[in-house]
């Protein structure tokens, strides 16, 4: 009997494009996909593996393109159908795979499916959207329930042709679809996931990964927001009763006739027990999943408007989000993810280490370090391999174009009667975590408007991309881009220890400033030690119980030589040399 093949995503290094703000080819602001085209060879010589593109096709965009009105089609700024069938090819032609986004929780609500729907209680797809009758109060019509939108306001929309409302858990122009139908799943199947394998692509990244499935008696929300008008309901819709039927469904009539296609869902708001369902290869639903632990510190997502809620965490709640994930692995048969940066995030340096000029390039380094020595498979989102951070903070609210920023911000302007002090608050929530940070244009070169565009740029582009760009760095060995560049390869090399690594254990976890963990070869038992600051000082090394005078090779710095002590935001790691018993400290 011969071994089973190993899932070739596992030790991927996976780069995210969000082709908006990635290279524009023909002037007119908006990056596009011969854009991505002929940056290729730049993402191949990095190291790359895989491409996630986020969503290119047809969209209102309502939300940048996460509002789909058609599977089959491109939005045509991005490009045509030919374009990414030479995308595809190119991708293989260099040996990269490309991933795109799924996103079948919800249509636009211009998608043929919803304008038919729509129309009347009767119509072919009448029940392809979750339609639900007005509750009247006092004579007065009112949404089905208090059930909230992530992006604000009533999860419900009425609609006049049919005298109901139906559900959108985003913003209006995205109903549910409705998964409970046969017919619409078969519908998606086809059109959203058939369409895309049969061209060859590789897997998906998939949307909202555990929403489709909601408690259809659509239950009033328990009120946890006093005196507010609507309520959070998550317990309602995510991940729901009928999830798990749903996915090995896709998995058994649907992708399995096209090999071991990647899918790793984005899995917001769950608990260890219930990722382990999803993720277990045995379960054989998500090849992987974005947990949120990382990215959700310092962001209350329990409240209404958000983002002016964001807050500082601390570094020992930093790295037990992070065990958290690695622990997950120890004794079961799932997968995880390595990401701390998407399109829905501030930017990592900003966030986690820290955008001071003197600083951030080395910060930008340790945290390659971090993301490359842990277990599983690895994501990084465009820009991230040159360090780019977030926006300054005298940005004013036009500079905004994110439609869940702008509606946090509105939301505040209107409850507080457009109080300055209230709307600077507002404000800093969105330069910290708001999701323009990571939609500003990839910086290139030095040259007018960073390279990106020859045009004028949908959205402004950051003020220092002088400071922080491609072309510079490139010429420079000692940048952020070659730095990630050496750590990828370093993965690579031995990917037994920093991709498959077992026993993750953190040794400092109350420390504010250091942050120490080890990782075993999962047959070997060689150690690897990591040593990262997150301090603008110098720093006492903690090492782990016996392990200061054994024999080691420092395999990575971002510092020259490795002193006594841990200079600012230096990373360290060593390869135990011989077999090494960690006793407990
Ligand atoms: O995001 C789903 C999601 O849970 C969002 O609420 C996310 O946490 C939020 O955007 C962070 O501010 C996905 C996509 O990643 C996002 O871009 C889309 O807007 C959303 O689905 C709707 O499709
Ligand atoms: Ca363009």
């Amino acid at each position: 009997m011969t071994a089973p093949k190993p899932n070739w995503w596992k030790a991927s290094t996976c780069y995210q494009i969000w082709p908006a703000s990635y290279k524009d080819s023909n002037g007119d602001g908006i990056g596009d996909i011969p854009g991505i085209i002929s940056t290729l060879p730049y993402l191949k010589d990095l190291g790359i593996e895989t491409i996630w593109l986020s969503p290119m096709y047809d969209s209102p965009q309502k939300d940048m393109g996460y509002d789909i009105s058609n599977y089959e089609d491109i939005y045509p700024p991005y490009g045509t159908l030919a374009d990414m069938d030479e995308m595809i090819e190119k991708c293989h032609a260099l040996g990269i795979k490309l991933i795109l986004d799924l996103v079948v929780n919800h249509t636009s609500d211009q998608h043929a499916w919803f304008i038919e729907s729509r129309k009347d209680k009767t119509n072919t797809y009448a029940d392809w959207y979750i339609w639900r009758d007005p509750k009247i109060v006092d004579g007065k019509r009112h949404p089905p329930n208090n059930w909230r939108a992530t992006f604000g306001g009533s999860a419900w929309e009425y609609c006049e042709e049919r005298d109901q409302y139906y559900l959108h858990l985003f913003v209006a122009e995205q109903p549910d679809l409705n998964w409970e139908n046969d017919e619409t799943r078969r519908a998606i199947y086809k059109s959203a996931i058939e369409f895309w394998l049969d061209k060859g692509i590789d897997g998906f990244r998939v949307d909202t990964a555990n929403l489709y499935s909601k408690d259809t008696s659509y239950p009033d929300a328990p009120i946890t927001s006093f005196g507010e008008p609507t309520q959070t309901a998550f317990q309602y819709y995510i991940n729901g009763p009928r999830m798990h039927e749903w996915l090995r469904e896709i998995r058994e009539t649907v992708l399995d006739k096209y090999g071991d296609v990647l899918m790793v869902g984005e899995l917001p708001f769950t608990e260890q027990d219930e990722v382990l369902r999803y993720v277990s290869a045995g379960a054989r639903e998500y090849s992987c999943v974005f947990d949120f632990d990382v990215v959700m510190l310092g962001n209350d997502y329990t409240t209404g408007a958000k983002k002016h809620h964001s807050f500082n965490h601390t570094l020992p709640q930093f790295k037990d989000a992070i065990a958290k994930c690695q622990h997950m692995l120890k004794g079961t048969d799932a997968w995880a993810t390595v990401f701390l940066e998407n399109h829905d995030q501030g930017r990592s340096l900003s966030r986690f280490a820290t955008d001071k000029e003197a600083f951030r390039e080395q910060a930008a380094k340790m945290l390659a370090v971090l993301l490359c020595c842990l277990t599983g498979t690895l994501f990084i989102y465009q820009g991230q391999e040159i360090g780019m951070y977030n926006h300054p903070e005298h940005w004013g609210i036009e500079e905004i174009r994110d439609i869940d920023s702008l509606n946090a911000y509105n939301d505040v302007k209107e409850r507080h009667d457009g109080d300055e002090l209230w709307l600077k608050k507002a404000m800093k929530g969105i330069q910290t975590i708001g999701r323009d940070n990571a939609r500003l244009p990839v910086h290139w070169d030095a040259s007018h408007n960073a390279g990106f565009t020859t045009g004028s740029p949908w959205i402004r582009v950051h003020d220092e991309y002088e400071k922080t760009n491609v072309a510079d760095q490139q010429k420079d060995p000692k940048s952020v881009l070659n730095f990630w560049k050496k750590m990828i390869a370093l993965r690579k090399a031995h990917a037994d220890l920093l991709v498959f690594g077992t026993d993750f254990e953190v040794w400092d976890r109350h420390d504010q400033d250091v942050f120490t963990f080890t990782k075993t070869h999962p047959t070997t038992g060689q150690k690897l030690l990591v040593f990262l600051s997150f301090s603008d000082e110098v720093q006492p090394l903690h090492y782990p119980n016996g392990l200061k005078d054994v024999q080691k090779e420092l395999l990575i710095s971002n510092v020259d030589g490795a002193g006594k002590y841990l200079s600012p935001w230096e990373a360290r790691v060593y390869l135990l040399k011989e077999e090494t018993k960690v006793n407990g400290a």
